[in-house]
């Protein structure tokens, strides 16, 4: 897991083809052509693999979990490859005073020059106590480490907005990365957990052009979330001629038709989940039969829920019911939603250029 262990290509713990496939889907999701791959190769294999101090707070570890667990092996590899991961508590082998060591060390030897991911929210009441590691609250971890840093990588929407733990009343305090760190460069990538891809494509991104994606005003990079999941959708077809799940099991949801009256957040939620998909399988909330639930949103445990209440304000254009009003606690929840959204549109205006561009080949990234 050491730096050390990365040397040059013929080093790499995964096969040249596995390799060049996971470059290549990075590039898609980044939208990228596939001319661009040769440049993100050569950027990854490169003899300076940028070392990674990778901070665990408040969260459930399912963002490392759905990195490196055994349903897409070859992502968790691949990533592990590119860069020099030397500190991580779930998985170095390291303990203790040892590990606190490694991260003093990291952090004095690699100064301003390596990559801060941070996975959890970080508690603020009470002053800190809510989450310490080595009898050090995660508030003071995130001060020293975090300044030094290059860049920080936010994974996961505990580490970009707060997470769950953030839900009302929030009662340890619970906020994301941005809202304590100030001048270091931050990149969210939410999710409950986030798709690998766009962790991924980031990180790529980062060392091939050797600053962080484009993003949205939530910090977002717009080429994993700069649409909204309701425009992606399989199942769109459904919504615009009007054909619904009424309940779960019933004959409508047997033929694959829309989720949103069961509750599907995808109008309001920006991400890439239709197109990116998970576990190398192909399977996505929504291609599965579930509503999407909103959790790349900021305080989709609070906007979003009841989950399975229909989300308010949203036409229904072939469904012959005009617009849906919000008669439920749903309704006054979103109105956060809304506030956030007028953000998030302005920001889509920029995805759209840079999709436009896509088609004709040429994306800004690739004129750098
Ligand atoms: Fe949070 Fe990551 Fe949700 Fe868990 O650790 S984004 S609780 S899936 O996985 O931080
Ligand atoms: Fe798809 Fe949900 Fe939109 Fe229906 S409401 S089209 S299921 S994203
Ligand atoms: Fe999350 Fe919705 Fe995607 S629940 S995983 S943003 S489909």
């Amino acid at each position: 897991m050491s730096r050390h262990d990365f040397g040059n290509e013929g080093n790499m713990r995964v096969d040249r083809r596995t390799f060049i496939k996971g470059c290549t889907m990075a590039a898609a999701a980044l939208g990228l052509s596939e001319t661009m791959v040769p440049k993100l190769v050569a950027a990854a294999t490169s003899a300076q693999r940028p070392p990674v101090v990778w901070l665990h707070f408040q969260e459930c570890t399912g963002c490392t979990e759905s990195l490196l667990r055994a349903s897409h092996p070859d992502i968790g590899r691949l990533i592990l490859d590119i860069i020099s991961l030397d500190y991580h508590e779930t998985v170095m082998a390291a303990a203790g005073h040892q590990a606190e060591q490694v991260l003093q060390e990291t952090i004095s030897k690699y100064d301003g020059k390596f990559i801060c991911v941070v996975e959890g929210g970080i508690p603020t009441k009470d002053g800190g106590i809510y989450c310490k590691i080595g009898g050090r609250t995660a508030v003071d971890i995130l001060a020293e480490v975090a300044p030094k840093a290059a860049a920080v990588i936010a994974i996961g929407t505990c580490a970009s907005f707060g997470g769950i733990q953030a839900a009302k009343p929030n009662p340890t305090g619970a906020v994301g990365v941005r809202d304590l760190v100030k001048n270091t460069p931050i990149i969210n990538i939410p999710g409950c957990p986030p798709n690998p891809i766009s962790f991924l494509g980031t990180v790529l991104h980062y060392l091939t052009f050797k600053r962080l994606p484009r993003t949205d005003q939530l910090g977002r990079p717009l080429f994993a979330y700069g649409r909204e999941i309701h425009d992606q959708c399989e199942r769109r077809a459904h919504f615009d001629e009007g054909r619904f799940v009424e309940q779960f099991g019933d004959e409508a949801h047997r033929q694959g038709f829309c989720l949103y009256k069961v509750g599907c957040k995808g109008p309001g939620t920006f991400s890439n989940c239709p197109a990116v998909r998970f576990n190398g399988v192909g399977a996505w909330p929504v291609g599965v039969g579930h509503g999407c639930i909103g959790c790349t949103e900021p305080e989709f445990w609070d906007t979003m829920t009841p989950f399975y209440e229909r989300l308010p304000g949203v036409t229904i254009p072939g469904g012959g019911k005009g617009i849906v009003t919000g008669a439920t606690s749903v309704g006054m929840k979103i109105l956060g939603v809304t506030a956030a959204a007028v953000g998030i549109h302005a920001a889509v205006g920029i995805g759209k250029r840079v999709v436009k561009c896509k088609k004709c080949n040429n994306t800004p990234d690739e004129q750098e």
